[in-house]
């Protein structure tokens, strides 16, 4: 199980404390939301933030592009200390393409797909990237609703996933609570993006919640 913490939840007051409390808590990667107004209509993270977080972990740190034509963006953001890049293939003309520039970067290759994108349209991809991160609500904003039809489709993947013995680790962002994970860890999933659902405003400690998760 690993444990993803969205930063963009996070107490930008407090940055460096957040995550190094996170990081003592047990996270495993962090994830950083990009947004640029386009593709998505909210904009975030700060590329300082980014920075922040990069200099306090040890840990690997994710960069989730929200944003159109990632491709130009696969190194500055490598360059930039992000260990996992994950973009959306339905803002990418060329989706390989960029799957390549960021292995050429020696990173780990993640694809996000919205919740109205089909397994079929980014099944060319599946065998070649190490993340697929399934957003269970439409990319933009943090405190949103479950989208139910979502759960189908990981079932699906787990599927052809086991069918073709795709590598990739299955991933879930978006109105993650304890519920969900516990439902949907035994359907395959391995990796959960938690915020406001889960991980932080909460009446208890990092640690608590994220130790309470792994059992
Ligand atoms: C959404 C973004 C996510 C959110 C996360 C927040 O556009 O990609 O990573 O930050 O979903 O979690 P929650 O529990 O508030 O939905
Ligand atoms: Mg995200």
């Amino acid at each position: 199980l690993m444990i993803c913490p969205s930063l963009m939840c996070a107490d930008f007051g407090n940055l460096e404390q957040e995550v190094k409390l996170l990081e003592a808590a047990g996270s495993d990667i962090f994830h950083v939301d990009i947004m640029d107004g386009r593709f998505v209509p909210n904009f975030g993270m700060g590329l300082q933030d980014f920075d922040v977080i990069r200099k306090t972990t040890t840990k690997l740190v994710d960069v989730h592009l929200m944003i159109e034509q990632p491709g130009d963006y696969v190194a500055f953001f490598a360059d930039k200390g992000a260990d996992i890049i994950y973009f959306h293939p339905e803002a990418d003309t060329h989706p390989t393409r960029t799957i390549d520039k960021i292995r050429q970067k020696k990173k780990g290759v993640g694809i996000a797909i919205n919740p109205g994108t089909s397994i079929e349209v980014v099944r060319e991809l599946l065998p070649l990237i190490d993340y697929l991160m399934v957003m269970t609500v439409n990319p933009g904003f943090a405190g949103q609703s479950y989208l139910a039809s979502v759960t189908d489709k990981l079932r699906r993947l787990t599927e052809i996933k086991h069918q073709h013995n795709w590598t990739f680790h299955l991933m879930v962002d978006g109105a993650i609570s304890e519920e969900k994970i516990r439902e949907l860890n035994p359907l395959g999933v391995e990796g959960f993006v938690l915020g406001t659902s889960t991980l932080f405003n909460q009446a208890e400690a990092y640690a608590e919640i994220i130790q309470r998760l792994k059992k």
